[in-house]
């Protein structure tokens, strides 16, 4: 990605919004601490498919070997979860959702979409949202196979909402006309999610 140009990276403090790059409220950690509420998965089911469903002219399911058949590519971003720690510079290998937005054609009436993991989390958000640039479906991190806590060996990485939007262990994505709360929305985190508005609970 150009965003950043050719200076290192963490040494940027804008975004090229403008806005500082670093969310109010956020503090940098190097590490990368796990958030679940479920017990990790070991690994995909045997019957698992990516199941695109709701309100799009081509609803459709993808095995693994059709996901790993997809066009692939390489996004970094940043990390900013609404427990209060940020990671910059995480680089991203998968699908982008875009290739998944032109299969299934969302109908005019979806507006919203919740992501399913097959562990039974859920998390909604705006289209807008999920039709954007750096949201990718994400099979490495690092250069490595996405380890298992994390969310291997697939999830989805939306950059510009806090990580719980980012649901782990991926299995679909329904488009709906009305929104729904998802798991942590139901439970008091944000239904919208914004870092840079500290849009933490509601
Ligand atoms: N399936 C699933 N996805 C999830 C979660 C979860 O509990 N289950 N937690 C969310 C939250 S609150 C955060 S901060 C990130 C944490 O991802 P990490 O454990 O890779 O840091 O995953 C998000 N996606
Ligand atoms: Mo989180």
């Amino acid at each position: 990605m150009q965003l950043f140009g050719r200076k290192s990276r963490t040494q940027i403090e804008k975004l090229p919004d403008g806005q500082d790059r670093l969310p109010p409220g956020q503090y940098l950690t190097a590490k990368w601490p796990v958030l679940s509420y479920e017990r990790t998965p070991q690994k995909l089911p045997a019957n698992w498919k990516l199941k695109i469903k709701g309100l799009v002219e081509y609803p459709f399911e993808l095995t693994w070997e059709e996901l790993l058949a997809l066009p692939r590519t390489t996004i970094t971003s940043d990390i900013h979860c609404v427990t209060t720690w940020s990671r910059y510079d995480n680089t991203w290998e998968g699908v982008h959702i875009r290739e998944i937005l032109q299969r299934a054609k969302p109908l005019p009436g979806a507006k919203f979409v919740m992501v399913h993991s097959w562990t039974d989390y859920t998390t909604n958000l705006p289209l807008v949202d999920l039709d954007d640039d750096d949201v990718i479906i994400a099979i490495k991190h690092d250069g490595k196979e996405l380890e298992a806590e994390h969310g291997g060996p697939v999830r989805l990485v939306v950059p510009r909402l806090y990580f719980y939007k980012s649901a782990k262990w991926l299995d679909g994505f329904e488009f709906m006309e009305q929104d729904r709360p998802g798991f942590w929305e139901q439970r008091g985190y944000h239904n919208h999610a914004d870092p840079w508005q500290e849009e933490r609970y509601w």
